[in-house]
């Protein structure tokens, strides 16, 4: 029997960094490797993501795992035990054969991904190597360019603003710890200039980002574009904006994009109008999600109007092969969110890379709103080659611990840094 054989799994109940009920799951090899995984979740969720198993009982406002723990304590540990902890994608095959739905609502696409990724972390724990080292086991480590959030809005903010996270790219750094030392300035001179606005108060969102009452959301666009100019860095060319407008949360009951901090709503048309003229005035370099995740059409009238920019599928695609390949195939988008609970699996995930690779798509490997202290991400970002990671903001532990793992990497082993070329610009 390999000493990677899989002898223990065990499961608990853990906490997010909303203070929300997930899933902690650790896998014990034969030889004695472990990987203790605790997974993230998700605020705006899209339609065609894994499912979370919830208790929907009196704990935790219905919040609560047991059910997905015990999924994880009983037929997935019975499906795992004995299966080679170096053949991923057995044993995700294994997983994923408990389960006649693909979105996993069955078994828990929490409980499945905390399996997945506890028996890759000790798979690579008993091979003695960093995580990234077991998924790109002979490239130079490709550090990727980091998207960091500065104001918040949407779901992560009480609906302060609509748009749900306006970023900063550092596009013109010559590494990451350059980067996210750009991103940090920018973030601290945009909190300096709220607070000079006059009884603003900057409250601090979900992913570590400011959240304000702002008049609009231009305003909040134009506030970020001072912020870079009061840090001392050149506005476009050594940092960028990107905007997640997170669509599918603004689609009211009509098809339009329901501005509701604005009272107003627009046609998808007059919408895209709106979201080309921000990207003539400001430096936005990247809009995800800008429209409905069902709605293909309107995404093709961005793809087209929006070509020059990178257009940025998160809910569109939720990590799911099939749905970037019809991207791909209709030109839609140039860019992909990969978010491993979205796809549930390990070796899910790492085929929507792939996929998206093989279709010139370029891809951001992204945390949830609510996320945990564990830095895999990183590791995932680097192993996968992905180019771009968001994490959120330059503060809150469970942000800060994938970009310390980053700074780490970096400082530790001869890299390359992906930097601007990373980005789906034309
Ligand atoms: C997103 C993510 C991360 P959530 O929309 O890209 O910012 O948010 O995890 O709430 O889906
Ligand atoms: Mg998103």
């Amino acid at each position: 029997m390999p000493t990677t054989t899989i002898s223990t799994l065990e499961a608990w109940e853990a906490l997010d960094s909303r203070g929300r009920p997930t899933v902690g799951c650790r896998v014990t090899l034969q030889g004695g490797g472990t990987g203790r995984v605790i997974t993230p979740s998700g605020a705006s969720t899209g339609d065609f993501e894994a499912i979370e198993l919830r208790d929907c009982d009196d704990r935790y406002d219905g919040y609560g795992t047991r059910s997905a723990v015990d999924r994880l304590r009983g037929p997935i540990s019975d499906a795992l035990i004995g299966l080679d902890a170096g053949d991923q994608r057995s044993v995700d095959a294994a997983i994923e054969a408990l389960d006649a739905d693909p979105a996993l609502s069955g078994i828990g696409g929490n409980s499945a991904l905390g399996a997945s990724l506890a028996t890759l972390t000790a798979f690579a724990d008993a091979d003695r190597s960093p995580l990234w080292r077991v998924l790109d086991p002979s490239g130079v480590p490709l550090i990727p360019l980091p998207m960091v959030n500065i104001i918040s809005g949407g779901a992560h903010a009480g609906r302060a603003i609509d748009i749900q996270d306006i970023l900063v790219v550092p596009l013109g750094s010559s590494s990451f710890t350059e980067g996210i030392e750009w991103a940090a300035r920018v973030r601290a001179a945009t909190a300096a200039l709220l607070t000079e606005q006059g009884g603003w108060a900057a409250l601090v969102a979900d992913e570590g980002g400011l959240s304000a009452r702002l008049e609009s959301n231009e305003a909040a666009l134009a506030l970020v574009t001072s912020g870079i100019e009061r840090s001392g860095l050149r506005v476009g060319d050594d940092v960028a904006i990107a905007v997640d407008i997170a669509a599918s949360q603004l689609v009211d009951g009509a098809g339009q994009i329901a501005l509701r901090s604005e009272d107003i709503a627009l046609t998808t048309e007059e919408w895209i109008a709106r979201l080309a003229d921000w990207v003539q005035h400001y430096p936005i370099v990247s809009v995800e999600d800008p429209l409905g995740d069902n709605d293909w059409d309107a995404w093709r009238g961005a793809s087209a109007r929006l070509a020059s920019i990178q257009l940025l599928g998160d809910d569109l695609f939720a990590t799911n092969v099939d749905r970037i390949e019809k991207g791909i195939a209709e030109a839609i988008a140039n860019s992909v969110l990969i978010k491993p609970n979205q796809a549930g699996l390990v070796t899910r995930t790492a085929d929507a890379v792939t996929t998206s690779r093989r279709g010139s798509y370029a891809t951001v490997v992204s945390a949830r709103s609510g996320d945990t202290e564990d830095s895999w991400l990183a590791d995932l970002a680097v192993g996968w080659r992905a180019g771009q990671i968001k994490v959120g903001s330059t503060m809150r532990s469970e942000r800060t611990s994938k970009w310390n793992r980053l700074l780490e990497i970096e400082a530790t082993h001869d890299t390359q840094y992906a930097g601007r070329a990373a980005l789906a610009l034309s």
